[in-house]
């Protein structure tokens, strides 16, 4: 059976108030897809087959249809499920949301639960398959950089170092080495409740976010929107941003952040 932290099942189940059951409003999303920014809740999510995937399917979330540099999905993958490495100029970084796969790279075989992550250069052949199903994130993107040397990385998220944050309050993890082989991070942040970000970011790097716990207000754009576990945000460069957690449970996402590619 799958062992899980993290289901969001629960986020479109009926609700019950006072003895009463509802349920999602018919037609009501909170998603919404502007020039600049996009959020998805989870109603709007669409699996599909994926030609790069046996028994699995994934949404993609974000790719560079939106503008962006990169492609955010999911994968449900079922039991004795299989994905092949992307075309060979894209790199790609998994993070395990739900149940067990195994990553092979190159000679490197790994196990990975959930919040483990792993990353496979553009040039590493790879396959990910799960026994018994999993749910993943990804990001991919086609490799920008020259003259580099990205390795093969993986392990667990609470096994990296909190980072400092000079004037933030928030609890920064980066998953990836913060050298110039790389041309994007993976950064997990976790707020208390109430806590918030104290710049009012506006930056040339893009973002695909999921919030993985938690609930407050983001702000993108002229725009503010209540938000949840579950939710995904695309924010292409420049757009204003500002998180701030509310509830009473701990917030963490997961970002990511295109670097060390020279805008000009
Ligand atoms: O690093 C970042 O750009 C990050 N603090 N942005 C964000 O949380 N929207
Ligand atoms: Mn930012």
């Amino acid at each position: 059976a799958r062992q899980s932290s993290w289901d969001y099942s629960s986020l479109l189940a009926p609700q019950r108030f006072a003895g009463i059951a509802f349920d999602d409003l018919p037609g009501f999303t909170r998603s919404v897809y502007e020039r600049n920014y996009a959020l998805v809740s989870p109603e709007s999510f669409v699996f599909a087959g994926n030609p790069g995937w046996t028994n699995a399917t994934t949404a993609h979330i974000i790719s560079p249809a939106v503008g962006a540099n990169f492609a955010m999905l999911l994968a449900d993958m079922k039991a004795h499920s299989r994905g092949e490495r992307p075309p060979e100029s894209h790199e790609r970084f998994i993070f395990v949301l739900d149940g067990v796969v195994e990553v092979v790279a190159g000679s490197e075989r790994v196990t990975l639960h959930a919040d483990d992550f792993a990353y496979i250069p553009a040039h590493l052949k790879h396959t990910v398959t799960s026994s018994n199903g999993a749910g993943l994130l990804l990001f991919e993107r086609r490799y920008a950089l020259k003259g580099t040397s990205p390795r093969f990385v993986h392990g667990g998220t609470q096994a990296q170092p909190v980072l400092p944050v000079p004037g933030e309050v928030f609890q920064l993890r980066k998953l990836l080495p913060q050298t110039a082989d790389y041309d994007f991070n993976v950064h997990v942040m976790d707020f208390l409740p109430g806590e918030y970000l104290n710049v009012k970011e506006v930056h040339y790097n893009q973002h695909g976010l999921l919030l993985l716990q938690g609930k407050g207000i983001y702000r993108l754009g002229n725009d503010w929107y209540p938000v949840q576990a579950g939710d995904a945000i695309w924010m292409a460069p420049y757009v204003p941003q500002w998180y701030a957690a509310l509830g009473t449970s701990e917030s963490r996402y997961i970002l990511y952040k295109d670097t060390t590619v020279d805008p000009l």
